[in-house]
């Protein structure tokens, strides 16, 4: 369905006046930032300025006309000052976050979902991950309402807009092949072809490109490249000559006579295709300024042009638009090469201001300058579409189960043990497990997923039989596509595995609807979408992300496989809490506590038990292994489990005369454990300590030390409390299959020294033997430490080291 047909010509007039209105605030919110706020930094805030007139008008077009409230945008991230001034006009910005712009608590520079008020819908600032976004946000309101969830709502369209040279980043193409692949629908990106980048002029013809590549992959494409007045021109007669001196002008050309304005126009277009006849005849026939303004009447710049585009889709295939712009339409710098980086002076400012009529000191009224009277306008605000209906969202929390079954072999890995604990999931028909989606870059079997994608089935609009399956050939797996299934498969892509987790685990917001999403991949493939990870919790989506194998496990495969630096990852990435267990009962109850914290999102005070916020939630990283360790047969009590949750526990407690303490993390708990056994008869009370959150545990230790900093001397995290009673002379070494720098702050909390072991360097191939041995994370690298870190005499079973 069209958004609506026509737009009337009062309703045209308002919106032109609403137009120079959002370029002017934008423009006095730039220069505000630069020029006037007292705490300006001397940091000046380039690139908003040309990139946000640049989309000025497109912008106008959409949030006071084209868009309805279910629509999600993702506005291009220097175009934020006029997103901002569009929510202002609306009466949901405020005047102080504008002139703040850019500062503390001010509007921020980039459009940001979590930190601006004003209902942004997906935060935007790296480039492609915000237009990425709008893509996978389309597909998980395909799911959700395959499943039959949120019927009573319209469908939404995901629009982005999107820099030309924002298409250079490759997570959009991963994008688009995915989407093709998944059946895209209700998905616009809206290109603002200013052939312009941050440096300098893009090249001639990409349009053709983009057009061609768009067309592939079963999108519609729109050129939208002249303007209203120019259409006009080139039925004059001379007109059609005008448009092939356009069409074939240089871009860099073309620009540079934006920026040097009509008498350049009329010069260059006289010498080359004046004629004394038609065509001087119609350059003749306007002045400098009337040439200037034909000439710059891009579609991208033209009201009625893109309310006649926007306004008569009436399909839900996906549209790519290409809309020719200028960079800083309306400013003095408008099409300068190096224009990213301007800023207008005082001066032009103030002729800004002269031309928008805007009084000193009434640069912030909202209707100052327009020749509509305010009433009218107000009214016209108050029944936009898109501000009429509800748009931000909230879905209950799901029950999470107090414990999950599991059967655990009295031999197993954590991964074993992950699809052990998601094949029960799976078989018991909860709200939980219904809500369940799973999600993996071609690692679903690998990742051990299997048997949950055997019980739930992949997700597909259209219902697609196994072949195999029908035809009898016996297969572990049944890979049955329908809209019932709850595994959506992607293609070997880990940038679109974290956008996709990202718009999976923000639908509670967008559609209303929760989902519980969890993804699969091996570990070191993480650093391979590492900046759309980092976008996801910066937009504080919620999801549980397993990354199995981890560290040494994958070396066999081939030695660059092996992941290093992932667990200083966990510790330092926000919004994630990242566990590495051990043992399968620890994962069980990791996995009830990931389940209930990816659902939160109160507000409080860190709690005095570890000193973590975890009332405010977030998303959870397990790190697995695919080695086999021999389980404990034990009894999980609400103790172990807080501390398994907390971050640590006393596998066994050191006695007070302890001179040694092994902590270690994940994989390497049989090292630990033998080496533990191995000194017991030359140093005495050995203490073992099993982390099962380096992460946690350091948040919770920092957090302490800043409330006591803040006068709260009784503040004691779990860490602080689990080493308090080990004394001052007994060294910890500190050992997992990662960055030995993961554990090694374990001894400032107390001062005790630490040796800590683990992975530094890459590229080894072996058995887990071999390179525990080789790397000296093995049982008797352990102990070679302890030997070393603490007086006594020698240990007897300790070997030369290699
Ligand atoms: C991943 C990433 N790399 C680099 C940048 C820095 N950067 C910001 S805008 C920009 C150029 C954008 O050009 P375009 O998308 O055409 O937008 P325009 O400025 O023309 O509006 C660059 C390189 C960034 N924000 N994100
Ligand atoms: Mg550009």
């Amino acid at each position: 369905m069209g958004t609506d047909a026509s737009t009337s010509a009062d309703q045209l007039a308002i919106l032109h006046e609403l137009e120079k209105k959002v370029l002017w605030l934008a423009s006095w919110t730039i220069h505000h930032a630069n020029h006037l706020r007292e705490s300006t930094d001397g940091l000046k805030v380039g690139g908003h300025q040309a990139s946000s007139a640049s989309l000025a008008t497109i912008m106008t077009a959409l949030y006071f006309r084209a868009l309805r409230p279910q629509d999600r945008v993702a506005v291009k991230p220097h175009a934020s000052p006029i997103y901002h001034a569009i929510q202002y006009l609306f009466g949901r910005q405020s005047r102080q976050k504008l002139e703040d712009f850019r500062g503390y608590k001010g509007a921020q520079s980039y459009p940001s979902r979590t930190k601006d008020t004003d209902d942004v819908d997906f935060s935007t600032g790296s480039v492609g991950l915000g237009v990425a976004q709008t893509l996978f946000s389309s597909l998980v309101q395909d799911y959700v309402r395959a499943h039959g969830w949120g019927l009573e709502r319209p469908e939404g369209r995901m629009i982005a807009l999107v820099g030309d040279a924002e298409l250079d980043e490759g997570n959009i193409f991963e994008a688009i092949l995915e989407g093709w692949k998944q059946g895209l629908r209700n998905c616009w990106w809206i290109i603002d072809y200013n052939r312009q980048s941050l440096d300098a002029v893009i090249r001639e013809g990409l349009w053709a490109r983009y057009e061609a590549l768009f067309q592939a992959f079963g999108w519609d494409v729109v050129i939208l490249k002249y303007g209203s007045l120019l259409n006009e021109a080139f039925s004059e007669s001379g007109g059609e000559r005008l448009r092939q001196w356009i069409d074939n002008c240089p871009n860099q050309l073309y620009s540079a006579l934006v920026f040097q304005g009509g008498a350049a126009w009329r010069r260059r277009l006289l010498d080359e295709i004046g004629d004394q006849g038609p065509v001087t005849r119609l350059i003749e026939g306007r002045s400098d300024e009337e040439l200037a303004r034909l000439m710059t009447n891009l579609a991208g710049h033209d009201l009625p042009s893109l309310l006649e585009a926007f306004g008569k889709v009436d399909h839900d295939r996906p549209i790519c638009f290409i809309c020719y712009t200028i960079k800083g339409f309306g400013l003095p710098f408008a099409g300068h090469k190096d224009n990213h980086a301007g800023l207008m002076t005082p001066a032009q400012v103030e002729s800004l201001r002269k031309a928008m009529h805007v009084r000193p000191g009434h640069e912030w009224d909202k209707f100052e300058g327009l020749s509509i009277a305010p009433d009218t306008l107000q009214t016209f605000l108050d029944h936009v579409p898109f501000t009429e209906g509800a748009r931000r969202h909230r879905a209950a929390r799901l029950p999470a189960p107090a414990q999950l079954p599991v059967t655990i072999q009295p031999v197993m890995s954590t991964q074993a043990g992950f699809g052990a604990l998601l094949n029960e999931l799976g078989r018991e028909q909860t709200e939980l497990a219904d809500r369940i989606v799973t999600t993996s870059p071609d690692v679903t079997v690998s990742t051990n997923l299997g048997p949950w994608v055997n019980r739930r089935g992949l997700f597909a609009r259209e219902k697609l039989a196994d072949t195999f399956k029908s035809e009898r050939i016996p297969s572990t797996f049944n890979w049955d596509f329908s809209p019932k299934g709850q595994h959506i498969e992607l293609g070997i892509a880990e940038m679109n595995l974290f956008t996709l987790l990202s718009a999976l685990g923000l639908s509670h917001a967008i559609n209303g609807e929760r989902l519980i999403p969890i993804g699969t991949l091996y570990d070191p493939f993480i650093q391979r979408g590492l900046d759309a990870l980092n976008y996801a919790c910066y937009q504080e989506a919620r999801f549980i992300l397993v990354a199995t194998p981890s560290g040494l496990s994958l070396a066999p495969e081939g030695g660059a496989h092996q992941s290093i630096a992932t667990p200083l990852i966990g510790i330092a990435q926000d919004g994630l809490a990242a566990f590495e267990p051990a043992f399968v009962d620890e994962l069980a109850a990791i996995l009830v506590f990931a389940f209930d914290y990816v659902q939160r999102a109160g507000e409080s005070e860190s709690s005095e038990r570890n000193w973590l916020r975890d009332e405010t939630g977030g998303s959870v990283y397990l790190r697995l292994s695919t080695r086999p360790i021999e389980q404990i047969k034990r009894e999980m009590t609400p103790e172990l489990r807080q501390s398994i949750v907390d971050g640590a526990y006393w596998l066994r407690k050191p006695g007070p005369n302890c001179q040694v303490v092994v902590a270690y993390t994940g994989a390497v708990a049989p090292e630990a454990i033998q080496a533990v056994g191995l000194m017991a008869e030359d140093r005495r009370d050995v203490g073992l300590l099993a982390v099962t959150s380096a992460d946690r545990l350091n948040a919770g230790w920092t957090a302490a030390q800043r409330a006591r900093e803040r006068g709260l001397v009784h503040a004691r995290s779990h860490i602080e409390k689990l080493l308090a009673d080990v004394p001052s002379h007994c060294g910890i070494v500190s050992v997992l299959d990662g960055h030995p720098a993961t554990l090694a702050w374990l001894g400032a909390v107390h001062g005790h020294r630490v040796r800590p072991l683990g992975v530094e360097h890459f590229g080894q191939t072996g058995s887990i033997p071999d390179l525990y041995r080789h790397y000296g994370i093995d049982a008797n690298a352990v102990v070679a430490a302890a030997a070393t870190l603490t007086p006594g005499r020698p240990i007897r079973h300790l070997k030369a080291l290699p």
